[in-house]
């Protein structure tokens, strides 16, 4: 048999006692290697199904966004763009209204009300930066009273942007 040179070498004169240590040894490492590839597999099956059931959700948001034109249109939905984890973004020009759609873990409404503001123009929360509204182009100055978000919603408590 082949184990018969494995013992040449060693010198053993129990031969037999040998063989039956290699035989059983190599059953046990035999075992041991079929075991171990049951449970890998199983393991990775398992990654998969995590994996699958992770879908990145987006989060939809409207709010109110006062401007005037097309141009008050590019502006706004850069400045939303420009927010990491904002997907993307469309402002109606007639209802003054923003429609985004963000990954909530990379960002929140807040941090979207914010940029669109320093950009120089008013949303519901948040005040438009002054300075950026004075650099704005003449048609995009926007009157400041004007009605926006005109999906029906009114947040009747918000008083954050009376200024007259
Ligand atoms: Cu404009």
């Amino acid at each position: 048999m082949n184990f018969s040179k494995k013992n040449h070498e060693h010198k053993n004169k129990n031969v037999n006692h040998v063989s039956k240590k290699v035989i059983l040894s190599v059953a046990v490492i035999i075992a041991m290697g079929l075991t171990s590839c049951k449970n890998e597999t199983k393991k990775v099956e398992e990654t998969t199904t995590t994996e699958v059931s992770k879908e990145i959700a987006m989060t939809d948001l409207s709010f109110g966004v006062r401007g005037n034109c097309g141009m008050c249109k590019n502006t706004i939905e850069k400045a939303a763009n420009n927010v990491e984890g904002v997907a993307s973004a469309n402002w109606d020009v007639d209802k003054k209204k923003i429609d985004v759609s963000f990954d909530d873990t990379k960002t929140d409404a807040l941090a979207i009300h914010n940029a669109i503001a320093a950009s120089g123009y008013d949303t519901e929360k948040v005040a438009g930066s002054e300075e950026a509204y004075k650099d704005l182009p003449g048609c995009c100055q926007y009157d400041h009273v004007m009605m926006m978000n005109q999906s029906g919603e009114t947040k009747s408590d918000d008083h954050s942007n009376h200024d007259h």
